[in-house]
């Protein structure tokens, strides 16, 4: 994934006319686009090609059951043209180096959720975000999804994962700031509804992107 922008645009609309016109609109501003249940529940699993002619795709399927359905699952959506797949550390080892062993047949890469981003990820997630981190790099992940709305958080994810990459999602409507994310460590920022759902998308992107250059 190249790192122009650092944004990653999670796409979570359910018209399939609204997704493409959407991603045409916005493709030069990001450098991925995260979709997921939303929308390849509406569209179809043909979506996936379809986003992927504008930027590679992300499958965000939180991919989380026992090896087998879980190396079907994201046997299906890379072989639909995701370049990524995004799975749950908490099944285990074993779960997780299916996505993985998918991924590497796929030419794909996989990601793990550490810690969510919103508030009731506090309960259960979070005493174990470490821990689901180690997870992540035994298993051969490319990288980690870490909150942006717990920017400590992804300092300390930081720490165990090393050169992985941190996508970070939680910024603008979930009340996560940008800047801080990125000074905390994320290598990329997953932004959706405080653009998708603006009246001007691209006005929206490039406030984000103002707040991003403001560091350099
Ligand atoms: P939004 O910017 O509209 O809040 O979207 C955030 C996106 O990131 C959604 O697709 C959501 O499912 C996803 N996400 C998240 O918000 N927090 C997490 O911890 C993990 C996610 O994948």
């Amino acid at each position: 994934m190249k790192k122009d922008t650092r944004l990653i645009l999670a796409l979570d609309v359910t018209s399939r006319s609204q997704a493409l016109r959407l991603a045409g609109q916005l493709k030069e501003h990001f450098d991925a686009i995260k979709i997921g249940y939303p929308l390849i529940l509406s569209a179809g699993l043909e979506i996936v090609r379809e986003i992927s002619a504008f930027a590679p795709v992300i499958a965000d399927l939180k991919v989380a059951d026992i090896p087998n359905t879980n190396r079907l699952i994201c046997d299906a959506v890379l072989g639909a043209g995701a370049s990524g797949v995004i799975a749950q550390a908490f099944p285990g080892l074993d779960s997780l180096l299916a996505c993985k062993a998918s991924a590497k047949a796929h030419g794909a890469d996989l990601f793990v959720v550490t810690e969510m981003s919103h508030p009731g990820a506090e309960l259960f997630m979070a005493p174990l975000a470490e821990s689901m981190a180690r997870l992540a790099v035994g298993a051969g992940a490319a990288g980690v999804v870490a909150p942006a709305t717990r920017p400590a958080r992804i300092k300390l994810i930081r720490n165990i994962v090393g050169s992985r990459l941190i996508i970070s999602p939680g910024v603008g409507t979930q009340g996560g700031s940008a800047r801080q994310a990125l000074q905390a460590g994320a290598d990329y920022l997953i932004v959706g509804r405080s653009v998708y759902e603006s009246d001007d998308p691209v006005s929206a992107v490039e406030a984000v992107l103002g707040e991003i250059y403001k560091l350099d």
